[in-house]
């Protein structure tokens, strides 16, 4: 049964390699990126064994029923009405199950909905460390990065409009004080005079870029009616709602183009407001926001078509220190 049930789960969530976009015929999620979207995936399975049970259990409670207690079967029912352990057992056993559930959800949810505070992140991971507790710096640092931590926010503000967003990196000013601030069109509305360019539906002209490895910090905020920020394989998704800032963060340690889409109802182009985030090295980012400032939009645009890799060992270089 064990086994079955591994393949089971095998078949239906086995991920293909490394991509952000949505495929054909494909079953499951998109690959995570952050480990926001890992702790969701692992949540997902293990609501699975969850689930999967109980749908079993309920299925062969019905065919007990529908075999052992048919007029044929049992011609002269018995006339009881209640039982008191039966009763007792079906209250507490869901409900610890729900408790069991929520031991796990809440954990995430809290962990997503708050930005860490990056200076307890390194008090804390420096603590660990000095105490000697390897295997509980390791668990802490795979949950914060205190490499990254060190490195401090990117701050982005993601304004929905009907229908494409616009970007504003508040501390990449230029001389006159004025935040870096741009418009992110699609590069398809759904016309059959659309351009074939990049990714059907989902890629933009200028899109959304940040540095890899670095804790980034989003705020959501609305021009006319609400839209909502999400990125699947981020395992973020915030409202953008008029007259109010929300916020969320993620760190993508891969460098690569992530996609997601507007997904609050929004109006006759709500299809057709996707996201791009290329998430490109520290230097590629820093010629990017330079250019940008510089208003020499499509030289930015070609600095960060091609994404350079980062060293695999300087991710997460603080574990082997
Ligand atoms: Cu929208």
């Amino acid at each position: 049964m064990r086994h079955l049930f591994a393949a089971m789960s095998a078949a239906l969530f086995a991920a293909p390699a490394f991509a952000a976009i949505p495929r054909d015929g494909a079953l499951g999620f998109q690959p995570a990126a952050t480990r926001i979207a890992e702790r969701i995936h692992s949540f997902h399975t293990f609501l699975l064994w969850i689930i999967i049970p109980t749908t079993i259990f309920v299925l062969a409670l019905l065919l007990w029923v529908i075999i052992f207690h048919n007029k044929r079967a049992n011609p002269t029912p018995r006339k009881f009405s209640h039982n008191t352990l039966i009763e007792v057992i079906w209250t507490v056993v869901p409900a610890l199950i729900l408790v069991g559930i929520a031991s796990q959800s809440f954990p995430n949810l809290y962990y997503q909905d708050v930005p860490p505070n990056l200076q307890t992140v390194q008090e804390k991971a420096s603590k660990l460390l000095a105490d000697g507790k390897s295997a509980q710096y390791e668990s802490f640092v795979k949950e914060y990065n205190p490499d990254a931590a060190a490195k401090g926010f990117i701050n982005v503000k993601a304004q929905g409009n009907q229908w494409n967003w616009t970007y504003t990196y508040p501390d990449i000013v230029d001389d006159a004080g004025y935040p870096l601030e741009f418009v992110s069109n699609p590069l398809q509305t759904g016309l059959s005079t659309d351009s074939k360019a990049g990714v059907r539906n989902l890629s933009v002209d200028y899109p959304m870029v940040v540095p890899a490895g670095r804790y980034v910090r989003y705020y959501t905020a609305a021009a006319d009616v609400i839209h909502s920020f999400a990125v699947p394989s981020f395992g973020i998704k915030t409202d953008a709602v008029p007259g109010r800032l929300n916020e969320g963060w993620f760190l993508v340690d891969q460098p690569g183009v992530y996609y997601g889409q507007c997904s609050e109802l929004c109006g006759v182009n709500h299809a057709f407001m996707p996201i791009e985030v290329r998430v490109v090295p520290q230097a590629q980012f820093d010629r990017w926001s330079q250019l940008m400032l510089a208003g020499d939009y499509d030289a930015a645009l070609a600095s960060v078509q091609a994404i350079a890799s980062v060293e695999p060992a300087s991710k997460f270089a603080a574990i082997t220190k």
